[in-house]
């Protein structure tokens, strides 16, 4: 709070924003312990070991030292903040059970670091996370209470949403995160696309789709990590992306609990959707922690579009 120097704008910090949003105490403690954790993780990736850590995760990725100790950042954080009862990470094997006692608690399920095979090159990666009321994670996004994304890029930031519209807040000087966007909307249509997968894989109908958005003039805005993308998206209201069905991957790469639900959940409060081609994202019940989706993900027409184009829909079939 105060007065940033060089500017007379007053400066509306996280915590002050929340205790405003008429939530729970603490929902407000997690989110906020969740904006510390993020100070810890931006100091790892600015200074840490880019090597590699030895291990790999449950989907036999190589884990870098960065994923480990961005994960121990956050359970750290999470474990020790009082109102949480479950933890989900993509870095772990299993839950971690805080306390069997989900009375009043949250259940968090993030990914400490994706887009870490970005790392290396310096380009920007982020943190995501899914909140859940109790012990239950399993069950569709749509139950969310909040999520929240942390983007590491060459500014520091931090978007979320408790269900009542979707924030944006920078990291000052003083590491403080500080409100610089409110109420974030998005566009009916766009005319960015960002593809993830190799294009030789993916199927007929998702070719036909890609094609259509080319021909309408849409502009190639990928980077790999799915934060990123997602933020130019979200933040500037304009455009889609998709991570499709391959041919010899039908569920796509991205993780439902730790990716998927977070992301739609926070586009969808902008007035944007997320379909798996069928099936908007958060109506999805999870088969397990590791389930992954095709995912189509922006501004509302461009994501019914693609609906049509993978249900043989669009006037070419
Ligand atoms: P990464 O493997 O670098 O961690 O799910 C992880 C992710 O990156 C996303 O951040 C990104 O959108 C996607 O994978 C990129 O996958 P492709 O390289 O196959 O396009």
């Amino acid at each position: 709070m105060g007065k940033e120097p060089g500017t007379t704008k007053f400066q509306v910090d996280f915590r002050r924003h929340l205790r405003d949003q008429n939530i729970s105490g603490n929902l407000v403690h997690l989110l906020c312990e969740i904006a510390e954790a993020s100070k810890y993780v931006i100091n790892a990736v600015r200074t840490g070991d880019l090597g590699v850590a030895g291990t790999s995760n449950l989907y036999g990725e190589e884990q870098l030292a960065l994923d480990v100790l961005s994960d121990r950042i956050m359970r750290k954080r999470l474990m020790h903040s009082g109102v949480v009862c479950n933890i989900a990470s993509e870095e772990m094997d299993e839950i971690f059970q805080v306390t069997s006692n989900p009375q009043g608690m949250f259940s968090v399920a993030y990914d400490p670091l994706d887009g870490s095979s970005l790392v290396d090159v310096n380009l920007a990666v982020g943190t995501i996370v899914g909140i859940y009321q109790g012990a239950d994670m399993l069950q569709p996004g749509r139950r969310m209470v909040g999520a929240v994304y942390i983007l590491y890029g060459p500014r520091v930031s931090l978007v979320y949403s408790v269900g009542k519209g979707v924030y944006e807040f920078t990291m000052n000087q003083l590491m403080e995160f500080t409100l610089t966007r409110e109420d974030i909307r998005m566009k009916p249509s766009g005319n960015i696309y960002a593809p993830g997968g190799l294009r030789k894989k993916y199927t007929p109908e998702n070719e036909r789709y890609l094609r259509y958005l080319e021909d309408k003039g849409a502009k190639l805005r990928y980077s790999g990590g799915f934060v990123p993308d997602i933020n130019q998206i979200l933040l500037k209201g304009n455009g889609i992306f998709l991570y499709p069905a391959l041919t010899d991957t039908p569920q796509g790469k991205l993780r439902l609990l730790f990716e998927l639900n977070p992301m739609a959940y926070l586009v969808e409060q902008a007035g944007g959707a997320a379909t798996d081609g069928t099936t908007p994202i958060l109506d999805l019940t999870p088969g397990g922690y590791d389930q992954r989706s095709p995912v189509y993900i922006g501004c509302r027409d461009d994501v019914e579009k693609a609906r049509e184009f993978l249900n043989g829909n669009d006037g070419t079939a």
